[in-house]
């Protein structure tokens, strides 16, 4: 995992010889490695502006430990957004219910299986909204996820109205006080008007207190603009980031806490239900940095 930006990362400073290097080469090294796995340009620029305090009126010679530490507290200042992650596991309010947004196959209906999991291990009572009425099969893609997770999934036919779906589940928890309706959902193309007003209506009809987005790690930088694109249209709380088993470089999660500014919440690393946990930018630090 995050080999490529590991490896990059530690290759700048090979021995402490080669630290000597100019301000500039360094530069263009740092922003090198982090472009060429995935962060954006500007997001490369933001981590090296960030490293200038600690860089300044020191002599020339900096050794590999202190190059490392600088570049940490950098990429930790950007991740400072992880501070306004709300733990979804532990709230008061009931039923709490939580939208699933992203691109097509990002992982959303795998996701929720791996949430509601999670809350259910936890205890929970959870009901699941199959709000994607739209893509043939998708239905039964949660059903089956349901059966085999004992949770219940509200479901109306292929086609049907997807916020009638969300209602109704709403309905269910609240008769049965249960504590979390999961609302799923298809998947839009940030070009597609009518699915975004599609979004927007399910988001009118069900007022969720929470909203996540699921993002791809494998997409990149094309993840990042699609995310920002959706924040346009419909505005979300979170994160959480898929299939990082993947060779996923993992800049993209740099940019995703420099510039979409939310919290990621969980990384997703496989296809079955106990592949997900809660994020730490720790975690992350400490697998994209030499040590
Ligand atoms: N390797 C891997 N595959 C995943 C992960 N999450 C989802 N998938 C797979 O990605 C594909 C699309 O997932 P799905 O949940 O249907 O995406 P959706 O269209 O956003 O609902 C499926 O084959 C999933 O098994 C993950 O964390 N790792
Ligand atoms: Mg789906």
């Amino acid at each position: 995992m995050f080999d490529n930006l590991k490896k990059r990362f530690g290759g700048i400073p090979k021995s402490d010889r080669e630290i000597k290097l100019t301000k500039q080469a360094l530069e263009e090294k740092i922003i090198e490695s982090l472009v060429e796995s995935d962060a954006s340009v500007e997001t490369a620029e933001e981590v090296w502006r960030r490293m200038q305090p600690a860089l300044e009126g020191r002599s020339r010679k900096l050794s590999p430990g202190d190059y490392a530490g600088i570049l940490r507290n950098a990429i930790s200042e950007i991740f400072e957004v992880q501070k306004a992650a709300t733990d979804i596991t532990a709230v008061d309010k009931r039923p709490y219910i939580i939208l699933f947004l992203g691109i097509n196959g990002t992982g959303k209906t795998t996701t929720i299986a791996k949430v509601a999991k999670l809350l259910k291990d936890k205890g929970k009572r959870v009901v699941i909204a199959a709000s994607d009425t739209f893509r043939a099969g998708a239905i039964d893609q949660i059903s089956i996820w349901g059966e085999r997770l004992g949770i219940t999934v509200i479901k109306h036919q292929h086609g049907s109205d997807p916020s009638a779906v969300a209602f109704d589940a709403i309905n269910h928890a609240v008769a049965r006080k249960l504590d979390y309706v999961l609302i799923d959902t298809a998947g839009r193309m940030q070009t597609n008007k009518n699915l975004i007003e599609e979004m927007k209506k399910i988001r009118r009809v069900s007022k969720p207190d929470h909203t996540v987005a699921v993002i791809d790690a494998m997409a990149g930088q094309d993840a990042i603009n699609q995310a920002k694109t959706f924040m346009e249209q419909v505005s979300f709380d979170s994160i959480i980031v898929t299939k990082l088993d993947t060779d996923a470089k993992g800049g993209s999660m740099i940019t995703m806490a420099a510039e979409i500014k939310k919290p990621i919440l969980y990384v997703c690393m496989g296809q079955e239900p106990e592949d997900i946990m809660p994020f730490s930018s720790e975690w992350f630090l400490d697998r994209i940095l030499p040590q």
